[in-house]
């Protein structure tokens, strides 16, 4: 049987790339200025770029290619991958490079044909490549075939062999994006072409899209492999060419392959004329590594099946809504005859700028005009779109077509024998436009992640003792144990981080950091740390005398104990609804001000070290604090000279839930309001790790005062590095200045929350108990009311989270009774709250990673009775949930 479809993508994002939203009246700035031609815009103006082609996702595999290129003239070790990869992959011996498809076929036309020569092919798209050189290409497209549309006719193959005598056979795989080739048919081509001793050509570029259809469609192959069929497929033909920005996934690059050596000497030898060497063809060295890893990888059977669902989801989408169009191979191709009846001239460009002026999307009509197709190809790019994003794009379409019969034509003002020429002049429509929520950013790399068994899961879970901490990634398919340095960067991110200058001294990239931080919190001291607990530390040895007690709006481990060891007392002062997991209390991260009260009662305000007010309080479930406890908490410390120190770990994301529930500010931008929420106090430390968007990272902050600031630059000097680098590389510093800057963007937050929103959403459906109302980084499922038959002794929220990996592979945390220790009478603490965590990463999984989370832990809920607790077979005296390892109460007692 082949593969079944991947519930959710068999990746997650390594990195991404930030994507624009121009505004409509952006929009109609932009189209005019690009003469109402899509092709003049340029990608910062453009939502999403509908085109498949050099767009498509990396690996990581291929990224790190990209830095081992060899950039020889002649010999390049890539080349040999390359070569390697093409033999395994593709079945073909003799291989020359060349800089993209357009350089294959201009050495093939120059070797095999002569101008004037009529060449017979299933597609039609190389007219362009063609026609300019005075070949004509001959139709010889089986069109009356169903499902391999781009099948040769073999009799009016065999005909047009014998009357027109032509070089060879030109055949493509996926015929103009649009047409696949049977298996069957392929071979019978080869067999014609023997007979008349002519040769095949073959256009691989699309072959891996061709292999899904014939695995799928063709009688006999539904048991083959995508690659055992890409080999058949490749193996047909005399020669084949590829583009190397197609299915490989490379942004550029090509070859010519064969097995024939005499035909390989022809070809390298027009090499030199028109590309570079049979070495490297015309490509960087790194491109060929990139392409070699890319060919290497295009087989990959859960990515193949990913992306084809991708493309049938998008495409079935369409179709139901009523929109004309034709299936592509990566993508749908709308007929924008169809879709606009009322235009007749031009309809595909009126439709491109009815969608960009509605949607900001492009979608981008290429190579000769004037054919009378009257095609727009919306193309995914490959593996770069999440399905939700997809979604989106198809609904702005489907919104478009209510909407088709205000869409004007466009009057030409200059014409021109290609698309990119053509100008138009038009005066816009009255179109409603579309608003996006998905993801304000693009997959640029992909990380593969883990598939296993449950059997091989029960057994990582035993030899990881029952603690998810212990567990290693590789076994981890979805990860959701924390947020913490887990981000994806951005291209912007790594931009700068690649550019940054190392230096023991100041550095620019402190320097951008610190104007990042006094622009966005409006602190002026800025102090970097390897991380957030390496700031608790100095903030707590400079703060706190011994014997003083530091109220906190709940605590956080690293933040308590260096607390303590500063010689500090915690005490909590959150409100009392943040301990019951079923009050619904918006503002559940607030401090009660009548707790500080007493507590200056009792003590006196002088023995109050300072206020430590964590944001998006942590265990609380990532709760916020409301912009009125903040304000009133600042204006009670200032009566009794109190400092407040922040905990702004999370602080952008308290400011998103102010932005989106508290109506005084909703129209205000999260930047502006995470701004306000800084006056309220007078420093913070953050683990950068969380917000700033970075993998490490630290920050110590003071509002204004020089003498804290000076103290603990001391400290910083003694315990973390440098005082313009706190014990990071610049690199880190430059890539966290740039990730401060991306945090406080609207859409991107609102995404992010918005994930933990659904999450929660369908958990709660299926009834579910999770902690009310949900937090912003993370979901918590309340592993009491899971388990009520287990005891908090035989710790249920860590026997749960040990379930959750052996039924789906995923990973989350325990925060209950493990994680809070012991008491000073030996007992387990029992605290109110018995949760599992699962944590959301930044912009790295999608909404169908999630939804199978869901739906893991909704059959655990279905048979919850049948899970039982654990015990302790090993226990650490500090921090014992990170090395802790228990057995199954079942197996003690079988004991
Ligand atoms: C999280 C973490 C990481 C963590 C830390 C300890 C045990 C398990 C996991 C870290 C935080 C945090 C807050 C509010 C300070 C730190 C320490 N959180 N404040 O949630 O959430 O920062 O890790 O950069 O040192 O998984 P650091």
């Amino acid at each position: 049987m082949a593969t079944p479809v991947p519930v959710h993508e068999p990746h997650k994002f390594k990195t991404i790339r930030q994507i624009a939203f121009p505004s409509i009246d952006a929009r109609k700035h932009n189209l005019a200025a690009a003469h109402f031609n899509v092709f003049n815009l340029t990608p910062p103006q453009v939502s999403f770029d509908m085109v498949s082609y050099g767009s498509g996702a990396m690996t990581q595999e291929q990224l790190a290619g990209q830095f081992i290129g060899d950039e020889a003239y002649a010999g390049a070790r890539n080349f040999e991958t390359l070569c390697g990869n093409i033999n395994r992959v593709l079945g073909h011996t003799y291989v020359c490079p060349t800089h993209n498809s357009l350089g294959s076929v201009k050495i093939l036309l120059h070797v095999f044909a002569e101008s004037g020569q009529r060449l017979p092919s299933n597609a039609r798209g190389r007219v362009d490549l063609h026609a300019p050189r005075g070949i004509e290409l001959y139709d010889v497209r089986d069109h009356a075939a169903a499902t391999f549309t781009g099948d040769f006719d073999l009799a009016r193959l065999e005909a047009a062999v014998v009357e027109k005598r032509p070089p060879f056979i030109g055949a493509q795989a996926f015929a103009d994006g649009q047409h696949p080739v049977s298996l069957g048919n392929l071979r019978a081509a080869r067999a014609l072409a023997d007979r008349h001793g002519l040769r095949l050509v073959l256009d691989v570029s699309r072959v891996v899209e061709n292999a899904w259809y014939i695995q799928r469609y063709e009688p006999g192959m539904g048991d083959r492999t995508i690659a055992d069929i890409v080999k058949q497929f490749a193996k047909t033909a005399h020669v084949i060419l590829m583009d190397g920005a197609q299915d490989a996934r490379a942004n550029t690059g090509g070859f010519l392959a064969t097995d024939n050596p005499a035909d390989h000497e022809h070809f390298i030898n027009e090499i030199v004329v028109f590309e570079g060497l049979h070495t490297y063809g015309g490509m960087a060295g790194r491109t060929m590594e990139v392409l070699a890893r890319g060919l290497a990888e295009m087989c990959d059977e859960p990515t193949v099946q990913w992306a084809m669902q991708q493309t049938e989801r998008f495409t079935a989408r369409l179709r139901a809504a009523g929109v004309p169009l034709e299936r592509g191979c990566d993508g749908a191709y709308l007929r924008a005859d169809a879709f606009l009846p009322q235009v007749d001239q031009y309809p595909e460009h009126a439709l491109a700028c009815a969608l960009y002026q509605t949607a900001g999307v492009r979608a981008l009509v290429q190579g000769l005009a004037g054919r009378g197709e009257h095609l727009l190809p919306l193309q995914i790019p490959r593996l770069a779109m999440t399905n939700r994003q997809l979604d989106q794009v198809a609904d702005a379409v489907i919104a478009l077509h209510r909407q088709r019969e205000q869409v004007p034509a466009l009057s030409l003002e200059r014409d021109g024998q290609w698309h990119d020429e053509l100008r138009f002049g038009a005066v816009f429509a009255d179109l409603e436009p579309v608003a996006f929520d998905c993801e304000p950013y693009l997959a640029h790399t992909l990380e593969p992640i883990a598939v296993t068994t449950r059997e091989q899961r029960l057994q990582a879970m035993r030899e990881a003792g029952w603690n998810t901490f212990l567990l290693r990634s590789a076994d981890v398919a979805i990860d959701l144990l924390t947020d913490s340095g887990t981000t994806a960067m951005s291209t912007a991110q790594w931009a700068a981080y690649e550019a940054a200058l190392p230096t023991p001294a100041t550095s620019s990239a402190y320097l951008e950091f610190a104007a990042a931080i006094r622009d966005v919190y409006g602190y002026e001291h800025v102090l970097p740390t390897h991380q957030g607990r390496a700031a608790e530390q100095i903030l707590s040895e400079v703060m706190i005398r011994p014997g003083q007690i530091v109220p906190g709006n709940m605590y956080f481990t690293t933040t308590k104990v260096h607390q303590e060891y500063a010689g500090g007392v915690f005490a909590d002062v959150i409100v009392d609804e943040a301990h019951d997991p079923t009050s619904s209390f918006r503002w559940k991260g607030n401090i009660d001000l009548a707790k500080l009260e007493a507590l200056v009662q009792q003590h006196g305000a002088a023995q109050i070290a300072y206020i430590s007010f964590e944001l998006s309080v942590n265990l609380a479930g990532g709760q916020p604090v409301s912009m009125d406890n903040l304000r009133e908490v600042y204006a009670w410390t200032r009566k009794h000279g109190i400092a407040v120190m922040f905990d702004a770990t999370r602080a952008v994301e308290n400011a998103y839930m102010i932005q989106a529930h508290d109506p005084r500010y909703k129209d205000t931008r999260v930047k502006d309001i995470l701004r306000e929420m800084m006056l309220y106090g007078d420093g913070a430390t953050v683990s950068g790790k969380k917000d700033f968007l970075i993998n490490i990272g630290g920050l110590l902050t003071f509002k204004d005062n020089a003498e804290w600031a000076h103290k603990s630059e001391a400290k910083l000097r003694i315990y973390e590095g440098g005082v313009r680098d706190g014990g990071l590389p610049a690199a880190d510093l430059a890539a966290m200045a740039q990730g401060v800057r991306e945090m406080v963007d609207d859409r991107y937050i609102q995404a992010r929350v918005g994930q933990a929103q659904r999450l929660a959403g369908w958990l709660r459906e299926a009834g579910v108990p999770v902690v009310e109302p949900t937090g912003s980084h993370a979901v918590f499922v309340d592993a009491r009311r899971f388990l009520p038959h287990v005891d908090q002794d035989e710790y249920p929220a860590q026997r749960l989270s040990s379930e959750i990996y052996i039924e789906t592979g995923v990973r989350t945390m325990e925060r209950g009774n493990v994680s809070s220790g012991r008491d000073p009478d030996g007992c387990n603490h029992h605290p109110a709250l018995e949760l599992v965590r699962l944590t959301l990463a930044r912009r790295v999984y999608s909404d169908d990673h999630l939804r199978e989370v869901a739906n893991g832990i909704i059959r655990l809920w279905q048979r919850r009775e049948s899970i039982h607790g654990l015990r302790f077979v090993y226990e650490p005296k500090d921090l014992r949930f990170f090395q802790g390892r228990f057995e199954p109460m079942e197996a003690a007692a079988a004991v």
